[in-house]
């Protein structure tokens, strides 16, 4: 998908939000596990459920891979779902990849073309040649680690070296190896000091942000840095949706929840206007 059209989507229904599938066996409702393919019943159910208020999906692959060959059949039966009933919804592999250019290429291909993924998550610290052939593929986005939500990212990230941040070397370096049409960069929702200045090295790059919700970031105050002209940002929650119950109504609760998220997306958009 071309990043336009997801800009048209985000325009037609007023939400930037990302539901993230996550799915853990561990914590969907009990009376699920009785099916063939849990994992893959939970989700159809809440994309039947939250495709409205949405406008990308991202399918954490650890919560794939982690069940072997059945867990890639999940996946694989997700994204055909997906992009069989809700083409004009942005898909997104969150597997942060990221090799030698000869085996990038071929994580490319696995993503990209198998599984027919829009996106995935890169980690870029590999340098160019890592990152370079995901942006061979046309009307494909790389989605590379900017600044992430975790602790953790104060360890190196966050880090100085010859006068600015270690991410921010990444991003002003990264930059160049594509465009803003097929690149975009995770910057943490708990990270909201730092993304006026992220916004001045990339004003026109899409953001993707996850970290709303279990997390504890604010969506307002992201939105008050991040937003472009073009909206520019994908919201991503998912423990807080797609766990709002873990009963026979969860797939009703997981809806409630992105359409309180989308109205006050919608509320934040229609103020800008
Ligand atoms: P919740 O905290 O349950 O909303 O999930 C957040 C999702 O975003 C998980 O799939 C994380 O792996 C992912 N994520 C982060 O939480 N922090 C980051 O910095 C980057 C990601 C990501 O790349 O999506």
């Amino acid at each position: 998908m071309k990043l336009e059209d997801l800009i048209i989507q985000i325009k037609n229904k007023n939400s930037f939000l990302c539901v993230g599938l996550d799915t853990d066996i561990d914590k969907i409702p009990k009376f699920l596990l009785n099916e063939d393919d849990p994992i893959f019943y939970f989700n159809k159910s809440i994309i039947d459920h939250t495709n409205k208020y949405c406008v990308a999906y991202k399918i954490n692959t650890a919560f794939y891979e982690s069940h072997g060959v059945k867990g890639w059949e999940s996946m694989k039966k997700t994204i055909d779902y997906i992009n069989d009933n809700h083409p004009e919804i942005f898909t997104i592999a969150d597997a942060k990849r990221g090799d030698i250019g000869n085996t990038s290429k071929m994580y490319a291909q696995s993503f990209f073309t198998e599984m027919n993924f829009d996106s995935l998550t890169i980690n870029p610290y590999m340098g160019s040649d890592s990152v370079k052939p995901f942006l061979e593929f046309k009307n494909k986005t790389s989605i590379l680690l900017g600044l992430t939500s975790n602790i953790g990212a104060e360890d190196i990230q966050l880090k100085t070296s010859n006068g600015d941040f270690i991410f921010m070397e990444m991003i002003k370096s990264s930059k160049l190896w594509g465009n803003h049409n097929n690149m975009m960069y995770v910057v943490g929702a708990t990270k909201t000091d730092f993304i006026n200045k992220i916004r001045s090295e990339i004003p026109d790059h899409f953001l993707l942000i996850p970290g709303i919700g279990a997390q504890g970031g604010d969506l307002n105050e992201v939105c008050k840095y991040a937003l472009n002209d073009n909206v520019g940002i994908i919201v991503n929650s998912s423990r807080s949706i797609i766990y709002a119950s873990t009963d026979y109504d969860f797939a009703t609760a997981a809806a409630n929840q992105a359409m309180i998220l989308q109205a006050q997306m919608s509320a934040i958009l229609s103020e800008r206007k």
